[in-house]
């Protein structure tokens, strides 16, 4: 660690440095992060972009009275080094370690948990309302990326703030990535702000700007000529902004610590709602993140001299089954679109936006539009895919009742990252989307055992009619049971083993642990029947009562929340009826699951398979 960083244990050790330290401290962040996310995996690229943004916010700002709120909050970790937890950086989502978000329960000077996209004007906005209904002074400061702030929450608080008198500041971080290129009209606009030299009207501006600030009131005239003395500085206007009631000010380089920590102190006081633009460059300061910002925007463990991931998976992940059977099928079904909402690498779209460009859409981060954009093009005859990791979907949940299921249209959403997802935590466990959809009228919802399965559902989806959703985890594909491949019907599951007295139905990714259950059972001379359920969505109520004649005992085992979850359906089909057999079900209990690993989380929420054998056998023995 650098000899000025190791001194800095809050922002008030920040406060005593020089400027030119504050240089020397920028490029010690740099190198401490470099090394450190090399090691623990990460979000580095958008961290090596503020490392600058970051210093200054503290250094001109008093945290924790004036609140920092992190859009998204994967740029947070220079923000988490300068308040006081470098020393446990090294524990950076591991399990009990630091987390990779922003978390008040972590520390006082995170002001607002986050992880998901383009909700800090929103909170910000409420934080400033507070305040003025508390007499209070603090100054509430959101930061948001150029790709955040085309969400729809994000573009409802700045509608919203634009016309309060309420005095807050947003800073665009404005470095022309989302996890990709960023794409849209918001994002041409900034790109025209920062290159169109028709814009850059650096008089009229400043004298547009300062005459509407009223705090500063007079001499205006001499603190321009100061102003423009003190900082290389261009002030140029934003129809967007300006006609949005914000005080719009940029664009300012978010390198340089000196002009940031000028116009910082500069608008400090401004009142109304305020937005800075700062320019910053992705990756800055270490090459490979420079050069492919995209690939070092959430990375694994890799070596900094070459910048190539540790470990190497040679199995295919479910993204990549569900990538390629997608480009596959499209080739003779030309209806086929596919949509991302900003994830098409994350997705496994990379190769259908290249193989048909014209049926691929990335709706930069607007997971709420994306849904009912597909809608529009279902119920015009084509067949949309919505790639779309789980948490993220939950965006859209009026979208999936309002405008897909309720008019029956076939959109086929392929929702990745369902289940534990490990070391991203909390805001992106993929625990829910078992509950949350099974609930709505029309939806069909099915979960595969493995890679070559997953290829299969896509394409039983694709020719399916109607809202359809097919959940699979983050990572490698299961290769377990690939011999077991009979066809796919609707509303159908797979009997994988029969045997008597104890069943065992699995939902998609529990395939392995479910036969490392059934195995340890059959050591201890049971013979237990095995399901895979596929549908979750109609569940398969045949099998059901077939193996409710025959045995005493069912257990459901889902990567996913109990309450709503497979084994609540279980539950409710065999209620009322005489003789059921003792039904369990096997799942997440009613609670937030934080970062680790999966094996990890796995067994310490109860469902790790040790676990699950010893309970079987406790009930069975009782
Ligand atoms: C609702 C939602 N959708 C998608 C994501 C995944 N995601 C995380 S960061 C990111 C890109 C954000 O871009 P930007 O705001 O410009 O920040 P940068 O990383 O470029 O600093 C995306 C798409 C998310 N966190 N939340």
């Amino acid at each position: 660690m650098g000899d000025i960083l190791k001194g800095i244990d809050s922002p008030s050790d920040l406060k005593k440095l020089h400027r030119d330290e504050l240089k020397k401290l920028a490029n010690e962040i740099r190198y401490f992060l470099i090394r450190n996310v090399s090691k623990t995996g990460g979000h580095l690229a958008s961290n090596l972009g503020v490392v600058e943004l970051t210093i200054a916010l503290h250094y001109v700002f008093n945290t924790p009275k004036d609140k920092i709120v992190w859009d998204v909050g994967h740029q947070a970790y220079v923000h988490k080094i300068l308040t006081g937890r470098k020393d446990r950086f090294n524990t950076l989502r591991q399990y009990k370690g630091l987390c990779g978000f922003p978390k008040p329960s972590e520390s006082v000077y995170d002001a607002f948990a986050v992880g998901h996209s383009s909700t800090s004007v929103s909170a910000a906005l409420g934080m400033a309302k507070a305040r003025d209904l508390n007499h209070t002074d603090e100054n509430i400061i959101a930061v948001i990326g150029d790709g955040s702030i085309s969400g729809g929450i994000a573009l409802e608080a700045i509608n919203n703030a634009g016309r309060s008198a309420t005095n807050m500041l947003v800073i665009l971080n404005d470095n022309e990535m989302s996890i990709s290129k960023n794409v849209g009209a918001l994002s041409k606009h900034f790109s025209k702000l920062r290159t169109d030299p028709s814009y850059l009207s650096v008089k009229a501006g400043v004298h547009r700007f300062f005459d509407n600030i009223p705090v500063l009131g007079k001499p205006v005239e001499k603190l321009v000529e100061r102003f423009k003395d003190t900082i290389k500085y261009f002030i140029i206007p934003s129809a967007f902004f300006d006609e949005m009631g914000f005080k719009y000010i940029g664009i300012s380089d978010g390198h340089n610590i000196d002009e940031l920590i000028d116009v910082l102190e500069k608008i400090k006081n401004v009142s109304g709602p305020v937005l800075l633009h700062v320019h910053t460059k992705k990756g800055k300061g270490y090459k490979f993140a420079e050069d492919r910002p995209w690939e070092f925007h959430g990375v694994s463990p890799f070596n900094v001299k070459t910048g190539k991931p540790l470990k190497k998976s040679e199995k295919i992940s479910y993204s990549d089954f569900f990538g390629n059977k997608l480009v596959e099928i499209a080739k003779s079904n030309k209806d086929i679109v596919a949509i991302t909402a900003a994830m098409a690498d994350g997705t496994g779209l990379t190769e259908f936006s290249r193989s048909y460009p014209k049926r691929f859409f990335d709706v930069a981060i607007s997971e709420q539009h994306a849904v009912t954009f597909a809608a529009g093009l279902a119920i015009s005859g084509k067949v949309p895919v919505f790639a779309v990791y789980s948490t993220f979907l939950q965006r859209a949940y009026d979208q999936i009742i309002h405008d897909v299921c309720l008019q029956k249209l076939h959109v086929v959403f392929a929702v990745d990252r369902a289940g534990l997802v490990g070391s991203d935590g909390e805001t992106h466990q993929g625990v829910f989307d078992i509950s949350y959809l099974s609930g709505i009228p029309n939806m069909t919802i099915m979960s595969p055992k493995n890679g070559y399965e997953l290829e299969n559902m896509i394409e039983f989806a694709i020719n399916f009619n109607g809202p359809i959703a097919v959940r699979y985890p983050r990572g490698e594909a299961l290769e377990i049971f690939s011999d077991v491949d009979t066809p796919i019907e609707y509303g159908k599951s797979e009997k994988i083993f029969d045997g008597e007295e104890i069943a065992l139905i699995f939902e998609g990714n529990m395939a392995k642990t479910a036969f490392d259950v059934v195995s340890m059972l059959r050591n201890d001379g049971y013979n237990p029947i095995l399901i895979n359920a596929r549908f979750i969505k109609p569940f398969d109520k045949e099998m059901l009562f077939d193996i409710s004649s025959k045995c005493k005992y069912i257990f459901t085992i889902e990567d996913g929340l109990k309450h709503g979850g497979m084994g609540s359906t279980v539950m409710e089909i065999l209620s009322g009826n005489k003789n059921s057999p003792l039904v369990y079900s096997f799942g997440y209990d009613d609670c937030f699951i934080e970062h680790g690993s999966i094996l990890e989380l796995q067994k310490a929420y109860g469902l790790g398979k040790d676990y699950i054998y010893e309970k079987i056998k406790s009930i069975v023995e009782e």
